[in-house]
């Protein structure tokens, strides 16, 4: 059997606590409402864009940023800021409803109180991809991620520790959270090109809502 088959069958759950990881499939359909209104009001004051990486690459995924600080890219690095370099303006701040879910993911994977500081938003149009990645940016490795995937379906690839082992390949959909922590925190992991498509209430585009305690 290969590494890359039926991670989400019957035995889904037990694989996915042995990577250090806690599927929640569906926990966010009863906030989509909620979480669509907030990521427009977002996004009318602190735009999607495509950032720049080090390198000097234009990433595809659009991004944006909720809360106290925000995550951005550029030549000079990667790094959270507390203003957005687009608007020189502070980030908005994050939504009621994102940091009320963040909350009740976490406590159902056994992470009780966490609050994040902020909420990074990836917006990914069909073609649109996020390469193999570690995220460290944050100062404490102790506090889980919550994602939240909506809209088009992709491909999350979810490798080890080392950017050498072959990734899992988790189908993701509308509504479903992901809940990140313990060991399997600064795991390699990112996006297979996005599949076209159109979702009924998205529309051409997969969004993926990171929450994090990033200060
Ligand atoms: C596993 N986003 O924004 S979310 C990112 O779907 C990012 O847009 C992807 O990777 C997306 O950095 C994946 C799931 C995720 C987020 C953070 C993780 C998985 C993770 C941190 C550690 C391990
Ligand atoms: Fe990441």
């Amino acid at each position: 059997m290969s590494l890359e088959s039926d991670f989400f069958d019957a035995s889904g759950a037990h694989r996915a606590a042995e990577l250090g990881l806690t599927y929640l499939p569906g926990f966010a359909l009863p906030f989509e409402p909620l979480l669509l209104a907030a990521i427009r009001q977002v996004a009318t004051a602190a735009p999607f864009r495509q950032m720049l990486t080090p390198g000097g690459q234009r990433m595809s995924a659009a991004m944006t940023n909720c809360g106290e600080v925000g995550w951005v890219t550029d030549r000079k690095g990667y790094r959270y800021d507390r203003l957005d370099p687009e608007t020189e303006r502070p980030w908005p701040p994050l939504p009621e409803s994102c940091g009320r879910l963040a909350e009740l993911a976490a406590a159902a994977a056994g992470f009780g109180g966490f609050r994040p500081d902020v909420c990074l938003i990836n917006r990914y149009e069909p073609g649109a991809r996020m390469s193999l990645h570690q995220d460290r940016d944050e100062r404490d490795f102790s506090a889980p991620i919550v994602s939240v995937s909506l809209g088009l379906g992709a491909a999350f690839l979810f490798g080890g520790l080392k950017r050498s082992e072959r990734p899992h390949r988790l189908p993701l959909t509308h509504g479903d959270v992901l809940v990140w922590g313990g060991a399997r925190r600064l795991a390699y992991h990112g996006i297979a090109p996005v599949a076209d498509g159109s979702h009924p209430t998205v529309g051409r585009m997969r969004l993926n809502l990171t929450m994090r305690k990033a200060l």
